[in-house]
C-alpha cells in the first residue's frame, strides 16, 4: 500500500504556549487541529537551539499538551507535526520559543495583562499616559523614554535616559512608580538600547555608541555595577535590538542605511555569531516586532511614502515577506500586541487627530479599531527606530 502523505504540508501557523512565571519549568502548548480527516495524532518536538529539536513526545490525538521537567533559565524551541494512520508525519508547524522560569513582559503592557496598552509620553509636561494604569509625571522634555521591565514583575516600568547627564531614571511598576532610582551609564550621544541581554527576566541598562560602533550593557543581574560590551556596527548604523533568535534574551542588532542590511548578533551564541538580511529602504522606519507570534522578533519596516508595512517573518527564516497597506505618510508607527494574541498588531498613532488606529493580528490585519488617545505633540511609548 503506498504511503499517503498528509495534504497539508504544515499545520496552521498557530502553536501557542503559556509560561506563567509561577509555573517554572512547565509550559502549556496548544495548536490548531490539522484539517485533514485522516490525522491520527501529533508529535511535539523540542530542543534548546533554534531549528534543532532532538526531543519528541507523541501526544496522541489532542491539540494541547503540558510539558514538564524543563530546565529553568533555558530557552526551548517547539514545533508539532501531525501523523496519519500510517504514521506518516506532516512537515513541522512553525517553531515557537520561550525561555522558561523567568518573568516575561509584553511591549508597552503596563498593567501586566499581556496585552499592549495604548500609551504616550508628553514631552511638554513630562507626563506619561499609561492607558489603564492612569498617568504619572516622570522625566523632562529632553529625556528619551526607555520603557522596559526593569524589576521583572512582568509589567513595563516608566523610565527615561537623560543625555545631558548620561543618566537613567527608572520608576518601577512594583512601587506603582512612586519610588525611583537612577543609574549613570553612557554618554550624551549614546543611543539607549535597553533590553534583557543577560536573560534574567529584568531589563538591562544598555547603550549603542555610534562613534565606536560598540554596545555597552550594564546587567540587571549585577544591579548595573558591571556588564560587558560588544563591538557591532559602524557610526551610521541604527540599532534595532530585539529577540530575533527567540531565546528570551535581547540580541544585538543594527540596520545599515547605506546597504539596507540588517545585522543580528544572536544572544544564543553569546554574540559571537551573526546573520544579515537585506530588507527595506534607508528612508523606511524600522518596526521590528513579533508579528507571526513564534517568540522571535521579525524584521519589518513602515514605508511612509507608500503608507505600507513590509514584514519578513522569523517563522519563515526571514526568507519571505508580506506587506500591508495601513496608515498615511505622516502617521507614527506603533506596533505592539494590543489584542493580546501573542502576535504584534500593525498600529499607528495619528498626531493630527490624536488617534490610534490598530489592525489586529487576530484578524490577519483585515480589521481592527481606533481609539482617541493623546495630543499631536505626544510620543507613542512603543519603541521604534
Ligand atoms: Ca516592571
Ligand atoms: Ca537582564
Ligand atoms: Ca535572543
Ligand atoms: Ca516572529
Amino acid at each position: 500500500m503506498p504511503k499517503r502523505h498528509l495534504r497539508y504540508a504544515s499545520l496552521c501557523a498557530a502553536l501557542f504556549l503559556w509560561a506563567p512565571a509561577a509555573h517554572a519549568a512547565t509550559l502549556r502548548l496548544a495548536w490548531d487541529r490539522n484539517p485533514e480527516p485522516e490525522v491520527a495524532g501529533y508529535v511535539l518536538e523540542y530542543g534548546n537551539q533554534p531549528g534543532v529539536r532532538p526531543f519528541s513526545v507523541d501526544v496522541g490525538n489532542q491539540t494541547t499538551f503540558q510539558i514538564t521537567g524543563l530546565t529553568d533559565g533555558m530557552p526551548y524551541y517547539f514545533a508539532v507535526r501531525a501523523y496519519n494512520t500510517f504514521r506518516v508525519l506532516s512537515s513541522p508547524s512553525i517553531e515557537i520559543s520561550r525561555r522558561v522560569g523567568i518573568p516575561y513582559s509584553v511591549a508597552v503592557d503596563f498593567n501586566g495583562d499581556k496585552r499592549s496598552d495604548v500609551a504616550v509620553f508628553r514631552p511638554s509636561t513630562g507626563d506619561w499616559f499609561l492607558g489603564p494604569q492612569g498617568s504619572v509625571r516622570f522625566g523632562l522634555s529632553t529625556d528619551i523614554p526607555t520603557p522596559a521591565d526593569y524589576d521583572g514583575d512582568g509589567k513595563i516600568d516608566v523610565a527615561v535616559f537623560r543625555p545631558s547627564e548620561a543618566r537613567w531614571f527608572i520608576a518601577p511598576s512594583s512601587t506603582n512608580y512612586a519610588s525611583a532610582y537612577s543609574v549613570f551609564y553612557g554618554t550624551a550621544t549614546d543611543v539607549p538600547v535597553q533590553g534583557d541581554y543577560d536573560g534574567d527576566g529584568r531589563a538591562d541598562v544598555a547603550v549603542y555608541r555610534p562613534s565606536q560602533g560598540r554596545w555597552f550593557i550594564a546587567t540587571s543581574s549585577s544591579y548595573y555595577t558591571t556588564g560587558f560590551s560588544v563591538g557591532f556596527g559602524v557610526a551610521t548604523d541604527v540599532p534595532v535590538a530585539g529577540d530575533y533568535d527567540g531565546d528570551g534574551r535581547s540580541d544585538i542588532a543594527i540596520f545599515r542605511p547605506s546597504s539596507s542590511l540588517w545585522f543580528v548578533a544572536t544572544s544564543i551564541s553569546n554574540y559571537t555569531s551573526s546573520f544579515s538580511k537585506a530588507f527595506g529602504l534607508s528612508t523606511d522606519i524600522r518596526v521590528p516586532a513579533d508579528y507571526d507570534g513564534d517568540g522571535k522578533t521579525d524584521i519589518a519596516v513602515f514605508r511612509p511614502s507608500e503608507a505600507r508595512w513590509f514584514i519578513s517573518g522569523s517563522s519563515a527564516g526571514f526568507s519571505t515577506a508580506f506587506s500591508v497597506f495601513f496608515g498615511v505618510a505622516t502617521d507614527v508607527p506603533a506596533p505592539a500586541d494590543y489584542d493580546g494574541d501573542g502576535r504584534s498588531d500593525i498600529a499607528i498613532f495619528r498626531p493630527s487627530e490624536g488617534r490610534w488606529f490598530i489592525a489586529t493580528s487576530s484578524s490577519w490585519y483585515t480589521t481592527g479599531f481606533s481609539v482617541p488617545y493623546g495630543l499631536s505633540t505626544d510620543i507613542p511609548i512603543v519603541q521604534r527606530r
